[in-house]
This record gives structure tokens, C-alpha cells and sequence, in this order.
């Protein structure tokens, strides 16, 4: 509960770390330095799991109290709440009074918890112990309106909140005897109820965590200023985007840019907590942080991303100008082995991803990307960094929130959708597709344009041809593009005549490749053929 309210309030005023700090402060220097030579990197978990040790400990004998009488319990609770009090607000960094809200929502919370335990073990609704204490303790009548202004904003909160009416059951039958409610103490009950209470305690904390980690980096990431590119991208020419209604934009928004990833929950990682290992068949494994990596120079590039399981005329594929360090400096800081043909790369979250060497070292815009359209990259997209590498499918190459690459060989390792079904390599094939008119627009007939756009990242789009009806395949006109790295916006003008017709388009990029007809699936490593739709004219 304490962490479900830190997330809201200030992360940083969730009790359990302000104690584990404050224990370090009041430790004598030699014991500090000790514990950090000895644990090393563990130190920090090593403590704030000491604390809770303790505050196991303690909640087990404030349990035991409970069952003899539940004011000791309380007064126990009490206690326990003065100190984390304490620890939070003298904190160095504390904000003020509200800091404390955490606290006494876990207080709060705890009180309840213990009262409606004791009542459920004693196995009726209300015994004289419950009644004469729900009056007796102001020690946790005094935290409630603490805990009552956090339930307005927090879900978990309010259950607790909603869930008093209980303690006045217990009220309104003031009637068993202390005696025989003890007595009658079902321990089934109240190891039932205990389990209910850590999960539900549980439940309340990862959400409480998760919602702290939102709130540190979604703040850090605002905070980021970002540097200039040293090589900025050629100008968009005006040409690139004919402005067509219904045609994609030749920049996709990030809000509209599609999001594929296997995460359930977006990892947030702290740019200032971020580092990116890089080690396996190299000279010299190097470690770099956000600061190394933003002071080294930044190349702003165009660059179209495309998903595997595209399908043909599907909408996994979007345009947007990256920022970022050219993935080849940075691994010739680590000097790549000879016989090294594979960059395996690891996001926080554990996904794999694994890319041809020569191809990040052949010269294109391959990027540890940390910006797109202008901003720092979205979390969804991969915040503080991700690889943009043109040329090849994002399941092979768009590692987001990278954090560690090995350099090996493919013979020898296996990146995350390999075993599924999916070819170890990725390029992207040749595609095209109609975005105008859409499969279910009712057309007039006359003239009409049919636009759409077409993609051979790192190859460029040559020609772009559309046919109606199975007759002959026209050249549409194709609009300017600053590289072969991005999609191509094609259109063409039809005279369009009553009833239905089919319409195809197809590609040809600048390596003289057409598309084939022949369709196949996106697995194992891309859909191909025509995209084809109907349309009626009336
Ligand atoms: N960490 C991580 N990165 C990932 C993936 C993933 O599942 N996890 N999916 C990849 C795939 S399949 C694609 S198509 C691109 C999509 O990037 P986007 O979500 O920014 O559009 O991210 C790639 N990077
Ligand atoms: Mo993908």
C-alpha cells in the first residue's frame, strides 16, 4: 500500500528505501564502506532487503500482540508508522509533508488489515476486542484521512477505503465475549486471511512500483535536452510528400507510428541508470552510458521501419527521423574480431535480436537511436535507446531499450524469434501499397487518384505501376525521396467508370527487382505479392 501511494506521491518516499537510506547515514563509515566493498552493485538491494527482513520480523510480533489484545497491535503499528515517518521526511531530498502519505497509507492500511484479521480468525463479526478498540486507538484513527486523501487517486486505495464499512460490522455487534472470541481462534481462517492479505499487499506494490517507475523516467525523459546532430539529415524536398487525403503522411507521427514488441508491460528504464555493454568476440568489451554515448557525434537520418508480419497492404510500417550515434563508431570503439558475423543484442526486457555485421558496418544511417521526429524516443518506442537499422526488418535490427550486445557469429547463437519460426536473417523485401482509394469506399465515377506508398529500404523505390481490372500495368508518379532509406509516396490519376474493379499495384526498387505475384505468408521472413482491393464505382 505504502509503495501503491509512493508511486503517486514521490517514489522516492516509499518508507522501506527511506529507512535503508537513513540506515546507511547512521552507520558509522567503516561499516558503510564494508558493506559496499563486500556486496558491491548488491549493496542497495542487499539493504532495502534487510529492511524488510526487520519489518518482517517486526509485523509478525505486531501480529502476535494482536491476538492478545489489538490495541498493542495498533500501538505497535504506531510506532512502526512514527519511524517511517521520520525516515522519509528528514530524507535530504524530501519534499515536504505529503512525503509522508506513503507511509501512513501502509500504516493505515496495516491497521485494518490487522483488525479485520483478528476479527476473521476469532470467526465472528465483532468481538468485545475489536468494538473496544475500533474507538480506543487514535493512533490509527489520526492516519485515515491521510489514507482517504490518497484514495482518490489511487484505484488499490480506494478498495482498502471502500472495504471500512467492515470495521463498522464490528460495531454494530459489540456482543461476543473477549474470552471466547480468543478462544475460539481459527487458525485456518487466519492463515487463509493472512494469504489474502500478502497478495492483495503484494499486488499493491508491483502496481505501486511500476507506477514510481513510470513517473521517474516519463520525468527524466521530459527533462532531456537534446544535442545537435553533427551530420543532420538532407532536407525532406517539398516534392516528397504529395498531401494527398488519406495517403500517409511521408512522416509518420510517433502517436501514429505502430508499436510491436513481446513486453506486457513497457520497461522503463532511467537514461541515468542506463549503460550499454558491449563484449563477446571483440579487442575491448566496453561499457557506455547515456552521457558517453549523447557526447559522441549524432547523425540524423530518415529512416522507413518495417515489421516481418506486415502483411501485404498491412499498416506495420512507418517513417520517422531518427537522432543517434552511428552503431559503427561505437563498435570500433570495442574492436570487432575478424570472424564476427552477428550482433546479438539484448533489450532491459530480455528480448533478443540478433544483426549482420557487415551490414550495421557497410556505411548506412545503422543508429543507437535516441530521438525520433525531434523528441526523445517515446518509451513505447525504445526510451533512452534503441537501434534503427535501414535495410532490415525490425525483428532482426530495432532492438528498443538496448542495453547489451555481444558480438558473435551466427552459427553460434540464436536470437529470440529464431526458434519460433523465423528466419535468422531479415531484409526487407520490395513492397507497395494502396492507400487510396480504401477497400471500402463507395467511388464516383470520373476522375479519381489512386495513391499509396512503396518501400526497398537502403535500395530505393525506382518505379511504381498500377493496374485495373487485369488490364495494362501504368506508371504512377512517384514523389522525391532524400535517400533510398525511406518509403516512396506514388499516385495516379483513373477514370474511374461504374461498377466494381479490382486494383494492383506493384514495385520495382533500384537493384531492377519487381515484385512477385506469387503470395506468401509473413513468416518466415516477409509476406510477399501484390496488393490488390476492390472498389465500387457509382
Ligand atoms: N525490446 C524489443 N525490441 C524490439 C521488439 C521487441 O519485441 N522487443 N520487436 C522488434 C520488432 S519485431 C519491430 S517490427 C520493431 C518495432 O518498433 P516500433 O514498436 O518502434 O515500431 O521493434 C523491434 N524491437
Ligand atoms: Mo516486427
Amino acid at each position: 500500500m505504502a509503495l501503491l501511494v509512493a508511486g503517486f506521491v514521490r517514489p522516492e518516499a516509499f518508507p522501506v528505501l527511506a529507512v535503508a537510506d537513513a540506515t546507511v547515514d547512521l552507520s558509522p563509515q567503516p561499516v558503510v564502506d564494508f558493506a559496499k566493498e563486500t556486496l558491491g552493485f548488491y549493496d542497495k538491494p542487499v539493504l532495502v532487503g534487510g529492511v524488510l527482513v526487520v519489518l518482517a520480523g517486526v509485523a509478525a510480533a505486531i501480529g502476535v500482540l494482536s491476538t492478545r489484545r489489538l490495541a498493542y497491535g495498533f500501538a505497535g503499528l504506531g510506532v512502526f508508522g512514527v519511524v517511517g515517518v521520520l525516515a522519509v521526511v528528514t530524507r535530504p531530498d524530501s519534499t515536504g509533508v505529503l512525503d509522508a502519505l506513503p507511509t501512513l497509507a501502509g500504516v493505515a492500511a496495516g491497521a485494518w488489515m490487522l483488525s479485520w484479521l483478528v476479527r476473521r480468525a476469532a470467526g465472528e463479526p465483532g468481538t468485545q476486542t475489536s468494538a473496544a478498540t475500533a474507538h480506543g486507538t487514535h493512533a490509527a484513527d489520526a492516519t485515515a484521512p491521510g489514507a482517504q486523501a490518497a484514495a482518490g487517486t489511487a484505484p488499490g486505495a480506494q478498495a482498502a477505503a471502500g472495504s471500512a464499512p467492515g470495521a463498522q460490522a464490528a460495531d454494530a455487534t459489540p456482543h461476543g465475549t473477549t474470552a471466547a472470541g480468543r478462544d475460539a481462534f481459527d487458525r485456518r481462517r487466519l492463515l487463509t486471511g493472512v494469504a489474502g492479505g500478502v497478495a492483495v499487499a503484494g499486488a499493491s506494490a508491483l502496481l505501486g512500483w511500476q507506477i514510481g517507475d513510470r513517473r521517474t523516467v516519463s520525468a527524466a525523459r521530459v527533462r532531456l535536452a537534446l544535442p545537435k546532430p553533427a551530420t543532420p539529415a538532407k532536407p525532406i524536398p517539398v516534392a516528397a510528400d504529395f498531401r494527398i487525403s488519406g495517403l500517409s503522411p511521408f512522416i509518420t507521427k510517433n502517436q501514429d507510428f505502430y508499436r510491436i514488441d513481446t513486453a506486457l508491460i513497457v520497461p522503463q528504464v532511467d537514461p541515468n541508470q542506463w549503460t550499454l555493454r558491449i563484449h563477446g568476440m571483440v579487442d575491448r568489451p566496453i561499457e557506455l552510458t547515456y552521457a558517453d554515448l549523447l557526447k559522441m557525434p549524432l547523425t540524423e537520418a530518415d529512416v522507413t521501419l518495417t515489421c516481418v508480419s506486415n502483411e501485404v497492404g498491412g499498416d506495420l510500417v512507418g517513417n520517422a527521423r531518427w537522432l543517434g550515434v552511428r552503431m559503427a563508431q561505437v563498435l570500433r570503439q570495442a574492436g570487432l574480431q575478424a570472424n564476427a558475423d552477428m550482433l546479438l543484442s539484448t533489450s532491459a526486457d530480455g528480448f533478443t535480436c540478433g544483426t549482420p555485421v557487415d551490414v550495421v558496418m557497410d556505411g548506412r544511417d545503422a543508429l543507437f537511436a535516441v530521438a525520433m521526429n525531434g523528441e526523445a524516443l517515446p518509451v513505447d518506442h525504445g526510451f533512452p535507446v534503441r537501434q534503427v537499422v535501414p535495410g532490415l526488418y525490425g525483428y532482426v535490427s530495432a532492438t528498443k531499450w538496448v542495453v547489451d550486445i555481444k558480438v558473435t557469429r551466427f552459427d553460434r547463437d540464436e536470437a529470440y524469434w529464431t526458434p519460433r519460426g523465423w528466419s535468422a536473417k531479415g531484409p526487407i523485401k520490395t513492397q507497395s501499397r494502396i492507400d487510396v482509394p480504401k477497400p471500402q469506399d463507395s467511388l464516383k465515377s470520373g476522375r479519381t487518384t489512386i495513391a499509396g506508398v512503396a518501400w526497398a529500404q537502403h535500395t530505393g523505390i525506382d518505379a511504381v505501376e498500377v493496374r485495373v481490372d487485369n488490364g495494362e500495368w501504368r506508371q504512377a508518379r512517384l514523389a522525391e525521396v532524400p535517400g533510398p532509406d525511406t518509403w516512396r509516396q506514388w499516385s495516379l490519376d483513373w477514370d474511374a467508370t461504374p461498377g466494381r474493379h479490382t486494383i494492383q499495384v506493384r514495385a520495382t526498387d533500384a537493384a531492377g527487382h519487381t515484385q512477385t505475384e506469387q503470395p506468401a505468408p509473413p513468416a518466415p521472413d516477409g509476406a510477399t505479392g501484390w496488393h490488390t482491393l476492390t472498389v465500387q464505382v457509382t
